[in-house]
């Protein structure tokens, strides 16, 4: 069945008389909850929201957000309606209302006149990740392949990168998880920040629920959060010190022999040898990695050995050559042997005590699911955090194992916005240029390693979720011919363009699909209601560009024909296996992944060894070949700046597009910092005191809320709110993003958005 305006109409559970239509599509923020939901449509207006049927009833789920997306956000005030050009000074929120025409010959008449100087890679696109569908989210790296331009990579801009990265050097994958509804079969779940009660709530019950049947659930987070009050135990690690905490428990698990042996010297790297002098694997003549065999008191290759030893050091003749050599995993204990509990403790701030027995605890029970967020890894070592939880996985043997593992996150969420060589996004086979988007600022301002001279952002509130913006407006602006924003909203960052374009919201646009993080199902997304003013989806908008260059036979495809050929075509086979029939039917579909879906099931990894490489051979020259606790970013600064800051996801807010909206207001009104008692009374604060926070970077200006459920020296507040929130300054000023070198080896710098020191004090009251 079909409306009018091409969506489909699932019959209503509880259709209200006024609903002239009922549309079934997807509600997707920046929240990955991916919630199926029935919008109830009168005068083209929302005007009731409700969960839309699911193969897995677990999944008919809602929240306020969803619901305040659907009927304020979408026609909110700050709307921007039409196409905007800048009548002052950039940054003057001065503007003129044109049309599409005049906005695009604007646009196009400064993007050829810097190709025809410095070529077409001088015109830059950056989105992130304000809309989670293929076709929006892919569009503007594929609208930079079509024109030969630039694209700003947005994984390290997300903060979300360190995750797959250490998942990458340890697996050879990047995303690794079990499937959430799937938890009630597992015995423990050590959550290590992954904070689910905030972040997750479309599958939190399913913990809940597990824990109703017995499971324990142990969380490990600085901050006493929502999944911390939740749990039977908490473990509250000094930010940023998740590789000392683990290193404890993997001293705990080892000197108690409590590590699956058997599992660890046939599935990982860990009896490889190594040689002394220069850290490198040992092979024989044809590459193979040796182990020392103990059957046959000699190096044998790995997978020859009958009896592989675990620990010890040899000399090896080779070649007429006598090599020093020790198993990775003597040498790495040679570090991880100072990490006692009381020692770990030392660092971490966690009480030995409670190291040792829930070490003992995750490494006795089975099933142990262990859970890693992205919260740990939004600091400068943030890959080294997911490697330490990793390292414990591996060595009780969890990895391959049903309702156990080493999970990080998974689903075909991330499958479908990151196939960068799909038709879709290469049409053609056209493939421009793409830069570091987390060096976006240096490059721009600098010229290197090419001049970029125009910048179209999509998608992204620069101004609240990058640390950028004000470096960019001081150093990268004033290089720039062209700024472009497509917007919903009028952000903090797009009052400093030159044009801004009026962009759909999921609700008004048809035809995409989205994935989901915690399981394999993938939903369509079908327009509900008319587009606001003149906005346009952004797959539309550059489509006008490239009409405009005699492109648009490349560029434009048709909405549900691209759907079907981005699903058939795609390069994991998992996703080429769903039934576009059954998903255009019903506007869900399951990824035919088995069940219970286990990462690893076969013990196969795509690493040079093919093991879980837990020594990493490929960065012994960077003092990271074995696993070590290393400081992070400003230790150095302690002494002047003694506080972290967390500023975390509330449930009331997705990023920065619920901050605005009056119904969340009437839950979260305002930004207020969070305290421990202690720290407050040696600054002389009282709850409600406003305070400054700061660092040599930046500062900003809040209340306080003297609160126990952070520990000393450690801030927290909510993330997503916009400068209009504070009476000065933002906190994102105090950000910045490091160079890892690591990093940047695998893939690119992820932005480690919690991993800098800064300082309060009393803000003097005029
Ligand atoms: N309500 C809501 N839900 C969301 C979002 C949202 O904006 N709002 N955003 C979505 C997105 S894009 C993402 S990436 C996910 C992220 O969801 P999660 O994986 O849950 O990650 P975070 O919420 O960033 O951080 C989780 C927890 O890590 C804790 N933490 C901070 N530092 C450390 C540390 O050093 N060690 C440990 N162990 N924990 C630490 C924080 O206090 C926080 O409670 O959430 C998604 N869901
Ligand atoms: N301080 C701090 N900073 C953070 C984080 C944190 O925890 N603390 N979290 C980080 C994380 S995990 C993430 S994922 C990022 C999120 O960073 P962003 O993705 O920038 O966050 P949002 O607030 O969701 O902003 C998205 C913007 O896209 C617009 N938008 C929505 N749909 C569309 C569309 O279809 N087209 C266009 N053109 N625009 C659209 C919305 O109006 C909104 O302004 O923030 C990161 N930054
Ligand atoms: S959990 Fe996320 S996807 Fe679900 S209704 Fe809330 S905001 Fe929408
Ligand atoms: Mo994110």
């Amino acid at each position: 069945m079909t409306n009018t305006s091409g969506g489909t109409v699932r019959k209503p559970k509880s259709p209200p008389p006024e609903a002239d239509r009922v549309v079934r599509t997807v509600c997707s923020p920046n929240c990955m909850g991916t919630c199926g939901v029935n919008a109830h449509v009168r005068n083209d207006r929302i005007i009731k929201l409700e969960p839309a049927s699911f193969p897995d009833p677990g999944f008919e789920r809602i929240c306020l957000r969803g619901i305040a997306m659907a009927t304020e956000r979408l026609h909110h005030p700050d709307r921007i309606s039409h196409p905007l050009i800048r009548a002052g000074e950039r940054g003057a929120n001065v503007w003129r209302q044109v049309s599409w025409d005049e906005a695009y010959d604007y646009i196009l008449n400064r993007q050829q006149a810097i190709a025809e100087r410095h070529g077409w890679r001088s015109n830059a696109w950056v989105s992130m990740t304000g809309n989670y569908a293929f076709r929006a989210s892919t569009s503007a790296r594929r609208m930079a392949n079509v024109v030969g331009g630039t694209y700003f990579s947005k994984l390290g801009l997300t903060a979300d990168s360190a995750a797959y990265m250490g998942m990458r050097a340890i697996f050879g994958v990047d995303y690794a998880s079990n499937d959430i509804s799937e938890v009630g079969q597992a015995k423990f779940l050590l959550s290590v920040g992954k904070n689910v009660v905030d972040t997750g709530h479309s599958e939190m019950h399913f913990l809940f629920d597990a824990m109703e049947r017995g499971l324990k659930f142990t969380m490990v987070d600085p901050r006493f959060s929502r999944s911390a009050a939740k749990a039977d135990e908490w473990l509250a690690p000094h930010p940023g010190t998740d590789v000392a905490l683990a290193l404890g428990m993997i001293h705990v698990v080892v000197s108690e022999g409590l590590i699956d042996e058997a599992y660890v010297v046939t599935h990982t790297n860990a009896p490889f040898l190594v040689r002394e002098a220069d850290g490198a694997c040992l092979r024989d003549e044809n590459g193979e990695y040796l182990v020392w065999d103990l059957a046959a008191a000699a190096p044998v290759p790995a997978g020859a050995a009958i009896s592989p030893a675990l620990r010890g050091s040899w000399t090896v003749s080779q070649r007429g050559e006598e090599i020093d050599c020790v198993t990775a995993f003597s040498l790495s204990w040679r570090e991880w042997e100072a990490f006692t509990p009381q020692h770990a403790a030392s660092i971490c701030g966690v009480p030995p005590e409670q190291i040792a027995s829930v070490a003992r605890e995750y490494a006795t029970t089975e099933p142990a699911w262990l859970w890693v967020g992205y919260g740990p890894q939004r600091y400068a070592q943030g890959h080294t955090v997911v490697r330490a939880w990793a390292t414990l996985a591996s060595l009780c043997g969890n990895i391959g194992k049903p309702h156990a593992g080493m999970n990080t996150n998974d689903g075909p969420l991330m499958l479908l916005l990151f196939s960068p060589t799909a038709e879709w996004v290469t049409p053609q086979g056209r493939v421009g240029h793409s830069l570091p988007g987390t060096r976006m600022v240096e490059a721009i301002a600098s010229g290197e390693p090419y001049p970029v001279k125009s910048l179209w952002m999509s998608a992204y509130n620069f101004g609240t979720q990058s640390p950028l913006l004000k470096r960019f407006v001081r150093e990268a602006l004033p290089n720039l011919d062209l700024f472009v924003v497509s917007e919903q909203v009028m952000t903090d960052a797009a009052v400093y363009a030159d044009v801004v374009l009026p962009c759909v919201s999921y609700y008004e646009d048809d035809w995409d699909v989205v994935g989901n993080i915690e399981n394999w199902y993938v939903q369509l997304r079908r327009r509900a209601v008319p587009p606001v003013g003149e906005s346009r989806n952004d797959v539309d908008i550059f489509g006008g560009v490239c009409d405009r260059l005699q492109l648009g036979h490349i560029w434009n495809v048709d909405p549900e024909q691209s759907c079907r050929d981005y699903l058939s075509n795609h390069t994991d086979p998992r996703i080429r296996a769903v039934d576009f029939e059954a998903l255009k039917r019903d506007g869900v579909a399951r990824v035919p992944v088995d069940r219970p879906y286990t990462p690893f099931r076969d013990q196969k990894f795509a690493t040079p060894s093919g093991r879980i490489e837990l020594y990493q051979e490929q960065f012994a020259d960077l003092d990271e070949a074995v696993l070590k606790a290393k400081p992070q970013a400003e230790s150095g600064q302690r002494d002047r700046f003694p506080f972290h800051l967390i500023t975390y996801k509330h449930t009331h807010s997705t990023h920065s597009q619920h901050t605005i909206l009056p119904m969340i207001a009437e839950v979260l009104p305002e930004p207020r910092l969070e305290i421990a008692p202690t720290d407050a009374a040696r600054r002389n604060i009282a709850d409600g005191d406003v305070v400054r926070v700061f660092n040599d970077r930046g500062h900003f200006v809040v209340k306080a809320n003297v609160s126990n459920g952070v520990p000393p020296g450690t801030l927290a507040m909510p993330q997503g709110w916009w400068k209009r929130h504070f009476a000065s300054g933002h906190p994102s000023d105090l950000g910045h993003i490091p160079e890892s070198p690591v990093q940047t080896r695998i893939a690119e710098t992820n932005y480690s958005v919690w991993d800098f020191m800064c300082d309060v004090e009393k803000e003097e009251q005029p």
